[in-house]
């Protein structure tokens, strides 16, 4: 009765604690520091869940752990008089299967709660309002809008590589990095090819990046859901200037993408930017123009 009343004595400061700690977090500290507000895609909120929860979990087993640790340490101290060793204890039976269960329902339960995330992120999404085809190539991106413009035949945007020290104060002019439009609470499927040698299209704040595999093409699928300009970069080491492989996204009203479309349409940017563009010789069935031999 007396150890019960303790814990619950012991009970109101730690909750207290708690609430205090927890009302002065940020909304970044809340998010475990990922990049972004939330819901900036329709996967970012179930991934921000993930990470924060499997947190709380991990380092709740490591209070738990240390905790130990230094009761351990001090309550069987070596005190003034003693030789020898201490009872050695072993064949604990509860406490062995007690360290043998729990990480394995940890383990599961990480697995499962993964599994279930990256099942609904990787699930193909038929018929997406928008499709899109994202070329890498050394050291910039293509971008292909599909069934769309005249005789929907598609609009494409060629992007140019970042160029260093264009600014007069030695940054990056921004402004003219290559521009993936979205249309905000549109679904989305984007196909990522590459020219060239592996790349990988990352939006940090979208929580997600997919390799460009020359001769594979791989997909994602997402709604943004969120208006804004995002940065994204090459997240795969392609060469002299892959840190200059940069882009932006910027996902607009339904009225600025139909906008945008047209602009590049009456621009005479009409069709796609295909595999015809390849650079990489080796790849079988590519016709792009070799060197003289
Ligand atoms: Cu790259």
């Amino acid at each position: 009765m007396r150890s019960n009343r303790r814990l619950r004595w012991a009970a109101v400061p730690v909750a207290v604690t708690l609430i205090v700690i927890l009302a002065g977090c940020s909304q970044q500290q809340l998010r475990g520091f990922l990049p972004g507000p939330y819901g900036v895609t329709n996967h970012t909120d179930g991934i921000t869940g993930l990470w924060v929860t499997s947190w709380i979990v991990l380092l709740l087993v490591g209070i738990i752990t240390w905790g130990l640790i230094i009761w351990a340490a001090v309550v069987y101290r070596r005190r003034k008089g003693q030789t020898g060793l201490p009872v050695q204890l072993r064949y604990n039976l509860p406490i062995e299967i007690f360290y043998t269960i729990v990480p394995l329902i940890l383990v599961l339960g990480f697995f499962a709660f993964t599994a279930k995330e990256q099942n609904s992120i990787e699930h193909p999404v038929a018929n997406s309002d928008v499709k899109i085809e994202v070329y890498a190539k050394r050291w910039a991106w293509d971008f292909n809008y599909t069934d769309v413009g005249p005789g929907n035949k598609g609009v494409y945007s060629p992007g140019v590589q970042a160029q260093e020290n264009e600014n007069s104060d030695g940054t990056i002019d921004r402004a003219k990095l290559p521009v993936l439009y979205l249309p905000v609470n549109k679904s989305v499927q984007i196909k990522l090819a590459s020219r060239d040698v592996d790349h990988s299209f990352w939006v940090p704040e979208f929580l997600y990046k997919k390799d460009n595999i020359p001769g594979k093409d791989n997909y994602m699928f997402f709604t943004p859901q969120k208006l804004g300009t995002y940065e994204g970069k090459c997240a795969e080491l392609c060469g002299d200037y892959h840190s200059l492989m940069l882009f932006q996204v910027k996902v607009v009203t339904s009225d600025e993408y139909d906008a945008y479309i047209q602009s590049l349409a009456d621009k005479g940017q009409t069709g796609i930017l295909g595999p015809e563009y390849n650079t990489n010789t080796n790849q079988p069935g590519n016709k792009a123009p070799q060197a003289d031999k």
